[in-house]
């Protein structure tokens, strides 16, 4: 029988862990390497040259059956998905399972990058138990970010985790990773002899299909775009291992407001979202004790409802109205109660106080503090012509000393400056909106 080497242990003498016909069997051969092809048995051996070849050729064709995918059930039936390359990607992940390669999974942290994670874990994890795949604990390495960017002091310490491991691991980065500012730590990892899996639906830097070993982000697609949650992708993705909780996707849909969601407003978005910054050291297994428990549920998410209700009121008790044209005012309140990085956070108390003051109205909202200012847009006022992303990049060409970054769509956008100049470019953002509108 022929085998091929895929791991090893860290021991002297080394033992080695072998693919073959019968599974993954430990055994020890003498100058071995991960890679090598053996042959097992009484005349166990390593096989080179010319007598390597058809045993490689056994192997690689063992991997290629025990690794098939079906083509999924899709959840949301548009061209974007039917183009989507997911039976292929649940292939990739099973050929570095049975390779035996570590994995390190880092999801975003909110309901969409959870809800990634948590499929992704369940048909990983089941997929190692079916096969009797022998990972230890530590090879297969869950990590929450805390940003959506996967910046370099990430990447530094996937880099020394890596150092535990005989071979390079398998970086997967769930909803998030895709953008240009993560390019700088993914390329270096990829140099140093990372694989990488990228599942993201934010909008892509055009090197990043590029740079990793499988990209997954509906963008590279005709028809997709940022509703095309992480959660939908990897619930496509789980289902090619394996029945898959349907739930997660529908959650991060909900979440991320796709265009996809359904009319129903379940509260574990809400409470994944809140779980997700409120207690940032949460395990995959937190969340899913919690949500299987109804009560928790329903006490988490009152908690998370008390926390943007209580930040609402303090926006009212500081906003004022200003009258930017007949019939349409802007209301300005400051955020800074907020704590950076805590729930809720400054988009989701916006978004409130727009909701509960827009109804019927030629509203624009604006939320800000002393570097950033966010915009909300009712449907009157937007029809009346007022646009938040001209009006940012009006003020950024006014401004360019003062405006850093800013962007957005016409009835949601924010901008970024600097905080000595931040009385004037409030200023500047009545005055223009007032022009804007006469
Ligand atoms: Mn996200």
């Amino acid at each position: 029988m022929f085998g091929k080497i895929v791991y090893e242990t860290l021991s002297h003498p080394k033992s080695h862990y072998v693919l073959c016909e019968a599974g993954i069997i430990m055994s020890a051969f003498e100058g071995a390497k991960i890679g090598d092809v053996v042959e097992m048995g009484s005349n166990a051996r390593v096989l080179s040259g010319a007598e390597a070849a058809p045993a490689e050729k056994a192997i690689a064709a063992l991997i290629t059956s025990k690794s098939v995918s079906p083509s999924p059930r899709l959840l949301v039936d548009d061209a974007c998905m039917h183009s989507l390359p997911f039976a292929s990607c649940a292939t990739f992940i099973k050929k570095a399972l049975l390779d035996m390669t570590p994995i390190i999974m880092r999801w975003h942290d909110d309901c969409d990058g959870v809800s990634s994670a948590l499929l992704l874990d369940t048909a990983i994890t089941n997929f190692i138990k079916q096969n009797r795949i022998p990972y230890t604990r530590g090879m297969f390495v869950k990590k929450q970010a805390d940003s959506a960017i996967y910046d370099d002091y990430a990447a530094r310490q996937d880099a020394d985790e890596s150092l535990a491991f005989p071979k390079k691991p398998l970086l997967i980065l769930l909803d998030h990773g895709a953008n240009g500012e993560s390019m700088h730590a993914v390329k270096n990892l990829k140099q140093s002899g990372f694989q990488i899996l990228i599942i993201d639906h934010h909008p892509p830097s055009s090197e990043a299909k590029g740079v990793v070993d499988f990209f997954l982000s509906p963008f590279t697609v005709e028809g997709g775009g940022s509703s095309h949650t992480a959660g939908l992708l990897s619930f496509e993705v789980a289902s090619c291992f394996g029945p898959a909780d349907e739930r997660l996707a529908r959650w991060s849909l909900q979440s991320d407001h796709s265009e996809f969601r359904g009319t129903v407003e379940d509260k574990e978005p809400v409470v994944i979202d809140y779980l997700a910054i409120s207690e940032k050291h949460s395990t995959l297994d937190d969340y899913r004790r919690l949500l299987s428990s109804p009560p928790s549920v329903m006490f988490t998410h009152r908690k998370a409802l008390t926390a943007v209700e209580n930040a609402l009121k303090a926006a009212e008790i500081n906003a004022r109205e200003v009258k930017i044209a007949d019939g349409v005012s802007m209301a300005l309140f400051r955020l800074d109660f907020l704590r950076k990085g805590a729930y809720p956070s400054k988009g989701k108390v916006i978004n409130a106080f727009q909701r509960k003051h827009e109804e019927g109205k030629a509203l624009v909202s604006v939320g800000y503090d002393d570097s950033n200012a966010l915009f909300r847009v009712s449907e009157q006022a937007h029809e009346r012509g007022f646009k938040a992303n001209e009006l940012i990049a009006e003020l950024k060409a006014e401004m360019p000393h003062a405006v850093e970054s800013g962007g957005g769509h016409e009835r949601a956008a924010s901008a970024r400056f600097k905080a000595e100049f931040s009385e004037s470019v409030m200023n500047a953002i009545i005055e223009l909106a007032k022009k804007r509108l006469s």
